[in-house]
């Protein structure tokens, strides 16, 4: 290691330092239909329809929810995946990652 002490680094930190996590965000829009949303939370966040379905009217109803938190590669990849199944079909749908506080 190059000896560099960051913010999140001290001397005395312990070497299993958890990585940080993102939150995969769930916009909303006017235009993509409330059951591709279901569909796409399903897929791609193994939930049930009924935790898919919450999802969904959350953000709706607020503008934005929080799907759920990763390791970055993991949340970039998930919300990639479910934004690209979304314009495949034509869709404006748009998840992204922020991290965690
Ligand atoms: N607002 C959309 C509609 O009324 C449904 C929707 C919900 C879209 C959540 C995106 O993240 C979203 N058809």
């Amino acid at each position: 290691m190059s000896g560099l002490i960051t913010d999140r680094q001290t001397k005395d930190a312990p070497k299993t330092e958890r990585p940080r996590l993102y939150k995969v965000l769930l916009f909303n829009d006017d235009f993509t239909p409330r059951e591709f949303v279901v569909q796409v939370l399903k897929a791609e966040f193994s939930m049930s329809e009924e935790q898919a379905f919450r999802v969904m009217m959350t953000a709706h109803r607020r503008g934005l929810c929080v799907v759920a938190v990763f390791v970055k590669d993991v949340a970039e990849t998930k919300a990639a995946r479910a934004t690209e199944a979304a314009r495949k079909q034509g869709f404006p749908l748009l998840l992204d990652v922020e991290p965690e506080d």
